[in-house]
């Protein structure tokens, strides 16, 4: 099986939504491998966000990512990576799928509820830089 990295994200944390988003994931085939309730300083939500840094959203993505907990999350499904692409449906949730994550959480571009790697080299750099071997079942 494949794992990728998920995040739920400020938005749906402060609603009250990471129940409700499990259920979804866990509903899709999904196993938690990893997971853990964080909160990110500005410096560290760049350090994630590094390949986006010369883009004009980076100070405000940045910024939101750090302004309250977050939960961090290792998945493990077949094809996790592009599961869980779909299951979040696209950045913005105007455009997303009906039933998808961001589709039905999403509040807008940038606040979009749920991250998902977009790529086996983005899972292995995003995996550890929240998560120790130890902490992955
Ligand atoms: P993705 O999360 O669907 O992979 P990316 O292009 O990798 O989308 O962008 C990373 C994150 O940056 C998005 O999930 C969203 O939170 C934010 N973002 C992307 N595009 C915009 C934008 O045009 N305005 C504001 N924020 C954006
Ligand atoms: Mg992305």
């Amino acid at each position: 099986m494949e794992r990728t990295f998920a995040i739920i994200k400020p938005d749906a944390v402060e609603r009250n939504l990471i129940g409700k988003i499990l259920d979804k994931t866990e509903s899709a085939g999904f196993v938690v491998a990893g997971m853990k309730k964080i909160h990110l300083s500005v410096e560290e939500a760049e350090g994630f966000y590094y390949v986006h840094k010369d883009r004009p959203f980076f100070n405000d993505l940045c910024s939101y990512m750090s302004r309250g907990p977050i939960v961090v999350l290792v998945l493990r499904k077949n094809d996790a990576i592009l599961a869980w692409r779909t299951l979040m449906g696209g950045t913005n949730p105007a455009d997303a799928e009906a039933g998808t994550i961001r589709k039905e959480f999403g509040l807008s571009i940038g606040e979009n509820s749920v991250h998902g790697s977009d790529s086996p080299e983005s899972a292995s750099f995003e995996i550890p830089y929240f998560f120790s071997q130890l902490e992955l079942v």
